[in-house]
């Protein structure tokens, strides 16, 4: 919003309606067979968690039944839940991963 005589002007910003797309928590669900060693390496190999992060929030989800291991757009929201479902199945374990809007 530049004006014609190069001294200071007022900008007023106008507010085009573009909106920013929604974040997608995934969620890691508890339950009383997947081995704790299982859940660690899980989120070490598709969240890029370290070992020690890893085995806090397993520790979080075996102790309150859920949590949050991290905010993504829908597409790799999606993409990491059916990874962790699929390689849960692969392993015979029970292990669930979901998503929900944030
Ligand atoms: N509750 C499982 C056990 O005691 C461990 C676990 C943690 C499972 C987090 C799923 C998610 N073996």
């Amino acid at each position: 919003n530049e004006d014609e005589d190069g001294d200071a002007a007022v900008v007023t910003k106008t507010r085009p309606k573009t909106k920013k797309p929604p974040l997608y928590k995934v969620l890691l669900l508890n339950d009383d067979y997947t081995p704790m060693e299982f859940v660690v390496h899980v989120l070490q190999r598709f969240f890029g968690i370290s070992h020690a992060q890893a085995v806090e929030i397993m520790l979080t989800v075996h102790k309150k039944g859920v949590a949050v291991v991290g905010v993504f757009s829908r597409e790799i929201a999606e993409t990491k839940v059916t990874q962790v479902m699929d390689y849960a199945q692969r392993n015979q374990h029970p292990l669930q991963c979901t998503m929900e809007k944030e």
